[in-house]
């Protein structure tokens, strides 16, 4: 195999690109996006990623790896674009289409496709064979192709690219053969050989069945609020059995995979999804639901810091961001002004001290490690206010407390509960 052609060079297709570059393959990035280009051939990134900007250095700098924006001849096509999920929650595959489209006039016998952008139930089969047919080529027999969806940890994709076992579906076996042979460069986990419907299936479920899990324990948070106990620790200890695995509660279900990826197979079958679209609206309901405890926290409104914006913890990605829900509605509620502090967001990149000066609550929204030692004695001193929301369960109630701060958490109704309690004590 003399050369690889990525298109798409973004969370997934770079960090691809860079491993096969790293593994003895040429390879020629494609993007539509030339500042993207130019910052990969100076031998740079534009995403944060643990070790990925060493390796692409590297690789730039030995002459494996260059890119630019126009497709190429060449003996493997990877399409790593995005698939995103229109307003009327359909799979997006307009980019599918113009990569296939552009990779036509290159296409020559032998060559191998490769879709490992995440995509509908049948898409490789019914959708991106026939465009490439336009070739004159026949798939599966003059060329290959094949469906390999990627399962990486945004934050941890260099190590999860190589040990994670990986599915590989093509049109037909030799398809999958090839495209085995070829992930077999740098993958050390297994590589499972199915068909590309399946492999599809198989993408879609991963992350289906995590979201439900998570609108599971969501649905169970806001039960427990309601009969006054607290749902860390029903999760906690209905995990200590063997079998069991409660997902944690929050304030959504962010990203471009799982707050996207059931809809796929809804999109597929619409009248057969119906426990994946009630997770779906549980999980799309959180940020409203805690828009309503802020109103019960602070019924006369007031100043509000929000300590985190991306998708989830550690990650520099927005998209489909929950929190970014949550100051929507806060936005047309003339009751409340806020502002957002995220380290990993730049124009939110401020001191969390000054945000928090005069403010009424101040809610941990995502559990970025910068938070983790944020002084309370400060905030008490400096807030007009003395509460804190927490969504994920990430400080430690009694250091709150401690400092002179009312502590509320996300799906605890024993705290509610215990006021209560007091109150009817005092009075
Ligand atoms: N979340 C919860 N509760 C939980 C776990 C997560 O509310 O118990 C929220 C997070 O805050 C975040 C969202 O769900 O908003 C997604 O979180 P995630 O941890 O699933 O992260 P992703 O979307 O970056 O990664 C998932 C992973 N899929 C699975 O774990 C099955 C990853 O392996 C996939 O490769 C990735 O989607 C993808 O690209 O498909």
């Amino acid at each position: 195999m003399k050369q690889i052609c990525v298109i798409g060079l973004g969370y997934i297709g770079l960090p691809t690109a860079a491993m096969f570059a790293s593994n003895g393959v040429k390879v020629y990035g494609v993007d539509i996006q030339k500042k993207v280009v130019d910052t990969i051939n100076q031998g740079k990134v534009h995403i944060e990623e643990p070790f990925l900007g060493e390796i692409v250095k590297k690789c730039v700098t030995n002459g494996m790896l260059s890119a630019g924006t126009e497709v190429r001849e060449s003996d493997v096509f990877i399409i790593a674009v995005p698939t995103p999920v229109t307003e009327d929650k359909k799979a997006d595959l307009k980019y599918v289409e113009e990569a296939a489209r552009n990779i036509c006039p290159f296409l020559t016998k032998g060559n191998l496709v490769i879709l490992e952008s995440t995509v509908t139930p049948g898409c490789t089969e019914n959708f991106l064979a026939p465009i490439l047919e336009e070739s004159g080529l026949k798939a599966g027999i003059d060329f290959y192709i094949a469906h390999c969806p990627e399962r990486v940890l945004p934050g941890n994709i260099i190590n999860e690219l190589q040990y994670n076992n990986r599915i590989v579906g093509g049109i037909n076996s030799q398809s999958s053969n090839y495209a085995k042979e070829l992930y077999s460069t740098f993958v050390k986990g297994e590589i499972y050989l199915t068909d590309a419907t399946t492999a599809e299936l198989c993408k879609l479920m991963e992350n289906t069945y995590r979201d439900v899990n998570i609108a599971l324990a969501n649905e169970l948070a806001k039960i427990c609020e309601r009969l006054g106990v607290n749902v860390w620790d029903v999760i906690k200890y209905a995990n200590k059995h063997p079998r069991v695995n409660l997902h944690s509660p929050g304030p959504g279900v962010g990203g471009h995979c799982l707050a996207v990826d059931p809809w796929f197979i809804i999109e597929s079958s619409p009248d057969l999804s119906n426990i994946i679209r009630m997770s779906r609206e549980t999980n799309d309901s959180m940020p409203y639901y805690v828009y309503q405890k802020i109103k019960s926290i602070l019924p006369d409104g007031g100043k509000i810091v929000i300590l985190g914006c991306t998708y989830k913890a550690d990650v520099d990605d927005v998209r489909e961001s929950p929190i970014m829900k949550l100051a929507d509605l806060l936005e047309n509620d003339v009751n409340y002004t806020f502002e957002i502090v995220d380290p990993y967001v730049k124009k939110y990149n401020k001191n969390i001290y000054e945000c928090a000066n005069n403010s009424d609550l101040v809610i941990l929204a995502v559990n970025h490690k910068q938070f983790t030692n944020i002084s309370f004695q400060v905030l008490s001193k400096i807030m007009k206010g003395n509460k804190i929301l927490d969504t994920r369960n990430f400080f430690d109630q009694e250091t709150v407390l401690k400092s002179g701060l009312d502590y509320y958490l996300l799906g605890d109704g024993s705290r509610i509960s215990k006021k209560i309690i007091e109150e009817v004590a005092i009075s």
